[in-house]
């Protein structure tokens, strides 16, 4: 699969579930910078049919490999990085997996029988990551049930497979010097940010700040009735070069913790 064509189709369907990107994107070419994507995310289940290996084939076969690997407890979910093997400028792929043994019996036999409704073909797909949800019309008692054990598990059972988020080099940006400058034109032009854990997760000696809008908001048709559940949102990264001199490339799981909850339907805050 060709990767520009992959990466422009993934950002247009991540853009028609999340407006706000494209328009802080505009935002910033208003100013005359030009945006360069740092990662995309993509969340999956760790059952052996979906798990992060199997949504890595493809991008391996793309020339990326995997790098860093990052386990959280309280979460119960694991994530490993990948980097291209030869394009310094393409994107990193973080790809993180719930860990559902982890989980009340209730809950790993409501994603299983999700999961045995679906074709097992299509989660071979090399493009299942434009797919979204494969799985037919979510029911809002389960959407409510899974959302009572975990924020993750409710949103990727009615978001499904896409990037969760694409990622603003912030490095790249020629108008600001600093994430907080990024954060001050974001609160400015109305968006709100995620402050889990603060508005900067991270700083210069973990050699990597974050910060990230909240996802937006979309409605969907459940069974029961129609209703907004949060989408995807927007993140923000500003790397520091490491002692060797070349910017870090990896991601620091503390700070994953908190960009996570930006999809959270529970305790959004300013
Ligand atoms: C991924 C959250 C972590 C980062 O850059 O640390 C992350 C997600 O929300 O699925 O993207
Ligand atoms: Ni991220």
């Amino acid at each position: 699969m060709d990767s520009t064509y992959f990466f422009k189709q993934l950002w247009e369907q991540y853009t028609a579930k999340t407006p706000s990107a494209a328009k802080v994107k505009s935002l910033f070419e208003e100013k005359g910078d030009t945006v360069f994507n740092d990662h995309i995310a993509i969340r999956t289940f760790n059952d052996t049919r979906i798990n992060i290996d199997v949504l890595a084939k493809p991008f391996k076969a793309m020339g990326y490999e995997a790098k860093g690997k990052y386990h959280f407890e309280k979460k119960k979910l694991f994530a490993k990085h990948f980097e291209h093997k030869t394009e310094a400028n393409a994107p990193k792929i973080f790809i993180s997996e719930l860990l559902l043994e982890e989980f009340s019996m209730k809950l790993q036999k409501t994603i299983d029988v999700i999961l045995n409704q679906v074709q097992p073909n299509t989660f071979n797909a090399k493009d299942l990551i434009l797919k979204g949800r494969v799985w037919p019309k979510p029911s809002l008692k389960i959407y409510q049930e899974l959302l009572e054990e975990s924020e993750y598990a409710a949103w990727m059972y009615v978001n499904g497979f896409c990037s969760n988020h694409f990622t603003v080099d912030v490095n790249k940006l020629k108008s600001f010097e600093s994430l907080a400058q990024v954060n001050e034109f974001l609160q400015t032009n109305g968006f709100k940010l995620n402050s889990s854990g603060g508005k900067i997760k991270g700083n210069p000696s973990l050699f990597l700040e974050q910060s990230s809008i909240l996802a937006d908001e979309i409605e969907v048709e459940f069974k029961e009735k129609v209703k907004k559940v949060t989408s995807c949102y927007y993140e923000f990264a500003l790397r520091y070069p490491t002692a060797e001199g070349n910017l870090f490339a990896g991601f620091i799981a503390n700070s994953a913790d908190k960009i996570f909850e930006s999809t959270n339907v529970n305790r959004r805050r300013n």
